[in-house]
């Protein structure tokens, strides 16, 4: 792999760059960049050394069908395609790379759309982690005027919430910070407050999503003191896998992140090599917890989501196992 290819590798792995669309469009990118610098000399030669360089790319987080699913996407356009020589196929890769960008603002503004009509004047939203969608949509409802108060969690232990939390006070929306653990008082005592958001980084066969860990506990909160709770997602993060039972992967991350230089003087820990730590990135929501997932074809019910989207995704189950061979 390119130098700049290897880069967008580890700031995708270190959550320099962060959230699915994001890794996502990095992604591409990144293959767009690496296939420019392709030496093959024939169409197969490309075609292969693009697999490989999706297989790198996919390893950067695992629990990332939009990921996946994007890079795939630009794959088929070339495997598709009649054209045979390099630098049709060279052409042919960037203009997809750039396609996805353009279709993916697009869809975003769709989305937007959708969300933003969830969003009552004086009223309150409790968000999770730092979602681009949710941030376009709660912006899109600025933008109409309405009044209405945002709750971010800190979302530990890398705190993406602040940085959703800062993203929209500085847009000049009324934000209020709050630690993960305060959310279910939240929900039983702020009774303007009737709406969760929250994004998505797998949807599964069953309507079920994997998000940002603590999603779940969210969920069940909400589910008991009756809120509404919204996924915004683009339909490219449902995994097609998942239609033939494989289980969507749950990212395991460093002990680190748990145990910085500044935690463990907090802890009083000067040595932990003993102790153990689970760092789950992301958990699982069941689709009956999940009031609907909205989306830039409108907003579908859980159970739902997979015949909605079944048509977008061109499926071909022999090339998908091939794909990605977890
Ligand atoms: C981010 C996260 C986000 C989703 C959706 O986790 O869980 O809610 O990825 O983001 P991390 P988007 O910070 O570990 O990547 O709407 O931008 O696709």
């Amino acid at each position: 792999m390119i130098p700049a290819v290897r880069k967008s590798f580890e700031r995708i792995r270190k959550l320099k760059i962060q959230g699915a669309w994001n890794v996502a469009l990095e992604s591409v990118k990144a293959l767009d960049l690496e296939m420019q610098a392709s030496n093959a000399k024939t169409r197969e030669e490309f075609l292969k050394q693009m697999q490989a360089a999706i297989l790198f790319l996919r390893a950067s987080r695992p629990t990332e069908p939009a990921l996946r699913n994007a890079l795939r996407f630009v794959f088929s356009k070339a495997r598709k395609s009649k054209e045979q020589g390099v630098e049709k196929l060279k052409e042919l890769v960037e203009n997809e790379a750039r396609n996805y960008a353009f279709q993916s603002m697009e869809t975003k503004k769709k989305i937007a759309e959708f969300g933003c009509r969830l969003v009552e004047s004086d009223s309150s939203v409790l968000i999770h982690c730092h979602s681009s969608t949710i941030m376009q949509v709660l912006k899109k409802a600025k933008d109409e005027r309405k009044k209405f108060r945002v709750y971010c969690t800190e979302t530990r232990p890398l705190y993406q919430g602040r940085i959703s939390a800062r993203e929209l006070s500085d847009y000049g929306i009324k934000t209020t910070l709050i630690v993960d653990s305060a959310a279910n008082y939240l929900l039983s005592t702020v009774n303007d407050l009737d709406l969760v958001l929250v994004g998505a980084d797998a949807i599964t066969s069953s309507g079920d999503l994997v998000n940002k860990i603590g999603t779940s506990q969210l969920a069940l909160s909400a589910f008991e003191h009756g809120k509404k709770l919204y996924s915004c997602t683009g339909t490219h993060k449902f995994d097609p896998l998942t239609l033939w039972g494989v289980p969507e992967p749950i990212e395991q991350r460093a002990k680190e992140e748990l145990l910085s230089n500044a935690e463990r003087k907090l802890l009083k820990l000067k040595n932990p090599k003993n102790l153990s730590v689970l760092n789950p990135a992301f958990d699982l929501t069941p689709a009956k917890y999940i009031t609907g997932y909205v989306t830039e074809i409108g907003i579908l019910p859980p159970q739902g989501f997979t015949a909605a989207v079944w048509k977008e995704f061109d499926l071909d189950k022999g090339e998908l196992f091939d794909f990605y061979k977890r």
